[in-house]
């Protein structure tokens, strides 16, 4: 899987900012998946390289490709566009780059809320869009700390965090993200 080849298009779709994010986070996913054990690295790069491909489409065309995609949104998502890239980027790479690897198109699409019975991958790129290079905010130091010790501390503490930073923001919780959190907190100490 050569990742030069879509530099151009990410370059294309993306802002700057993003199009870096992409590069931190692939470059972040690779670590962590030498860190974890996981069997291809390649393979981590690239998702994180693709991960927000359709970040930057505006909400209209989000709800095209959902259109074209055949995405149904559910009441909570179409009132979360945040949630739309997550599920319109798998598609956009299966459909329009050709890539039918499913463990790298679940990670895509799983990225932003996580959900219950993550594969080794989905992790792998869930956390990765935490501790990426460019990532800054207050908790980040403790989210990198974490990242080193295990893949499940990081993922109980980053949806514990994203769960509560959105019931700060009275925003609605994506019952994927409530099932990946319960999950993880159910089977640890
Ligand atoms: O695309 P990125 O900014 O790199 O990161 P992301 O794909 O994790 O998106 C983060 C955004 O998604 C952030 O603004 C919070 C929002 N989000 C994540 N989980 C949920 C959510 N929004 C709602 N309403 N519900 C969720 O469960
Ligand atoms: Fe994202
Ligand atoms: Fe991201």
């Amino acid at each position: 899987m050569a990742f030069e080849q879509y530099l151009p298009l990410l370059h294309e779709r993306l802002d700057d900012y993003r199009y870096r994010h992409s590069l931190a986070v692939a470059e972040e996913a690779e670590r962590l998946a030498k860190r974890y054990g996981y069997p291809d690295p390649a393979k981590a790069y690239l998702a994180g390289l693709l991960h927000d491909i359709t970040k930057n489409a505006s909400a209209s065309e989000q709800l095209q490709m959902c259109q074209r995609f055949g995405i149904i949104l559910n009441d909570l998502e179409r009132g979360a566009p945040k949630l739309w890239h997550a599920m319109t980027g798998a598609d956009y790479i299966r459909r329009e780059l050709g890539i039918e690897d499913e463990e790298l198109l679940g990670a895509v699409r799983y990225h932003t809320t996580g959900r219950a019975g993550m594969s080794r991958l989905e992790q792998i790129l869930y956390l990765a869009d935490f501790t990426s290079a460019d990532r800054d905010y207050p908790d980040v130091a403790e989210m990198r700390r974490l990242v080193d010790i295990g893949p499940m501390p990081a993922l109980r503490y980053a949806l514990g965090f994203t769960i509560c930073d959105l019931v700060g923001k009275h925003l609605p919780v994506h019952p994927d993200t409530f099932e990946a959190y319960n999950e993880i907190a159910a089977a640890m100490p």
